[in-house]
Order: structure tokens, then sequence, then C-alpha cells
């Protein structure tokens, strides 16, 4: 044994570990170097019968092949069980990962999300109130009267004698202003029912947004204002819009509001059925027998209220023919609006 025959080991060290790829290769590495009866011990076990004078060379080399096997030795094992958990046999690290599917929101949410955010930035706080109502917030609040169609067992889901399915959101205004005192201003979205035949143009259950202010000298115009900026907002600025006078049981004077078809411009088209004018609302100033119900002194508050569907306004913005297809849950449908 001399130098060079050490050097050389170092050099075969070197290139043995290079071709070490599995934990078997690795294992036959350390029975061939650092076991007790391998190469390096063996070596340095010809250190004793070496020249005198050539012992503090040889020694010096043989620490330094000691050291390299086994360093090489720990970083190889390193990284051989990284590798485990990083990859298996036969997996392919190069191949793209898989899309996570995402979640959108659904149309009628999107748009119930986009009113709500028009009518919070004009001052209106969002107020939110229980799906199952009583006779008194559904209809008698709301001056409907005793033999009004509406609280027949045709139209409207009753749960027992006293307990009925919403069909409006107004039960959330009246609940809103016997809770607190006006100045107020809010709107209400929500879920509502109808006892109605399905059918493309109309569900048993479907979305609606009211609005209401109330305050000492609100007036018409304020409603015509807060609405027609709303339209801009939401339908574009070019929008034209009609007030037409109309009929609620809880709003007097009362009104429609149209506005120019969004997708003709006016022109007519078949989603305006060749009218040019899409029913988007109703409104009204507040009738004094709904102030009186909830405490209010109808001589001295007045208020605005409006309320509209969402659902058949979304059929619109979309070209929807059906309402049925917005809660059939049709992936194909929804995946459309991503
Ligand atoms: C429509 C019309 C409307 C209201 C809702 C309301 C609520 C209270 C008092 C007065 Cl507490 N009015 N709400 C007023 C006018 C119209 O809805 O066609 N909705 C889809």
């Amino acid at each position: 044994m001399n130098i060079h025959s050490v050097n050389e080991t170092i050099e075969k060290v070197k290139s043995d570990i290079q071709h070490v790829s599995t934990a078997e290769d690795l294992e036959l590495f350390r029975l061939k170097y650092l076991v007790r009866k391998g190469i390096v011990q063996q070596m340095f076990e010809g250190l004793k019968t070496a020249a005198s004078e050539e012992r503090p060379l040889l020694g010096k080399a043989l620490n330094e092949l000691r050291k390299t096997a086994q360093q090489l030795y720990d970083d190889k094992k390193r990284d051989l069980e990284q590798l485990k958990t990083t990859s298996r046999e036969g997996i392919d690290l190069t191949i793209p990962g898989r899309r996570r599917p995402v979640g959108t929101k659904h149309p009628v949410t999107q748009a119930l999300d986009d009113m709500t955010d028009i009518f919070k930035s004009m001052g209106f706080a969002v107020a939110l109130g229980p799906e199952i109502e009583d006779d008194f917030h559904n209809f008698e609040a709301l001056n409907f009267p005793p033999d009004h169609p509406a609280r027949d067992m045709q139209d409207t889901f009753f749960l027992d004698k006293t307990a009925l399915l919403r069909t409006h959101t107004s039960p959330v205004q009246i609940r809103v202003m016997m809770n607190r005192k006006p100045p107020i201003r809010h709107i209400m979205p929500g879920r509502v029912y109808r006892n109605e035949a399905i059918s493309a143009r109309s569900y048993c259950m479907f979305h609606q947004l009211e609005g209401l202010a109330v305050d000492e000298n609100i007036t018409f115009a304020e409603l015509k204002g807060t609405l027609a900026t709303f339209a801009k907002k939401f339908f574009g600025s070019t929008v034209k819009y009609v007030f037409r006078p109309s009929f609620f049981p809880f709003t007097e004077p009362s009104a429609e509001m149209d506005i120019s078809c969004f997708l003709c411009k006016g022109k007519g088209c078949r989603v305006c059925k060749q009218t040019g004018w899409l029913e988007i609302l109703g409104c009204g100033m507040v009738d004094p027998n709904v102030f009186k119900a909830v405490g209010y002194d109808p001589e001295k508050v007045t208020g605005y209220a409006f309320g509209m569907g969402i659902d058949r306004t979304t059929l619109l913005l979309y070209g929807i023919d059906d309402i049925r297809m917005l809660y059939e849950n049709d992936v194909r449908l929804l995946n459309q609006f991503t």
C-alpha cells in the first residue's frame, strides 16, 4: 500500500457512489467500504506494516479516504430518503398537476351580491329575517285585507295553523321597523315561497330583494332617484327607465319600473317580447296603515319601499329560458358561470 493506491481508492469511492440509486446499492457500498472488514478499515490495518517515514502522509490520506466515504454515504442516504417521500417508482414527477376543481357562485347569488353591493354604496344596510313567518308579519301588518287571495292556501305554503313560508321579504321590513326607530335605510335579500304551479316561468321558491327607507320628509323623488341610480349601475349607464302607476296593498301611491331592454337597447327582441321594455321591480310610498301596524305615526314619518324578483332578472341577463334550470344543479349550466 502506498499514497498512490489510497488516492486511487478515494477516486473509486467517488465513482462507486455515482452508481448508487437504490437503498440496496447503498447497502452494498456500505458493506464494501465502511464495515469493520471493509476496504477502508483494511487499509488502515496496512498502516502498521508501512515504513515509518511514510506513515504520517499515509495516515493523512487514509483519514481523507474514510471521511470521504462516510460523507458520500451520509449524503446519498439522505438523498434517497428524500426521494422516497416525494416519489415512488413508476411515478412521473414531470407530469403537470391535476387542476383542483374550484366552485363558482350560483348566478342568482352573483346577481344578489352585485345588487347588494350597489345599494350598500348608496348607504343601505342589509337585514335578514326568518323564512318561516306568521300571518301578522307576512300579511296583516302589510295591509293585506282579510280576504286577499294571497292569504289563500292556494298561494301560500302553510306549515300549520299559524306558521307559513314567507311569500315575500316584506316581513323582514316589518321586523326592522318594529326593532328600530327612523331613520331606516335597509335592503332585505332572501328566499321566498309561493304555492304556484311550477312552469318555465315560475317556481315554488325564488329570491327577492326589497328595500325600505323611512324618515321625516322622504319623497317619491328620492325613490325614483335611488332606483334610477341602481338601474344605471346594474344594467349600464345608458339604460332608459319608465315608472308606470301600479297597485300593492302596502304602498300608496304604487309604481312599477321598466327598463329599456339590455339586449336590443329598446328595438324589440325575443327577450323583451318585441316591446323594447323589461319590467324589473315594483315600488311606492309606504302605506299609512303599514306605519300604524308597526307603531309609527304616519303624520310624522314617510317612506318608500321597493321589491324586485332576482330569478327572472337573472334569466334575462343570461338568456336562460326556463327558471327550473336555476334549481336543477346541473353542472353543465353552473360551470358556465366561472
Ligand atoms: C314586487 C313589488 C314591492 C314593497 C315591495 C314594501 C314593504 C313594506 C312596506 C311597503 Cl314593509 N312596501 N315592499 C313595496 C312595493 C313593491 O314589491 O313586484 N316585488 C317582486
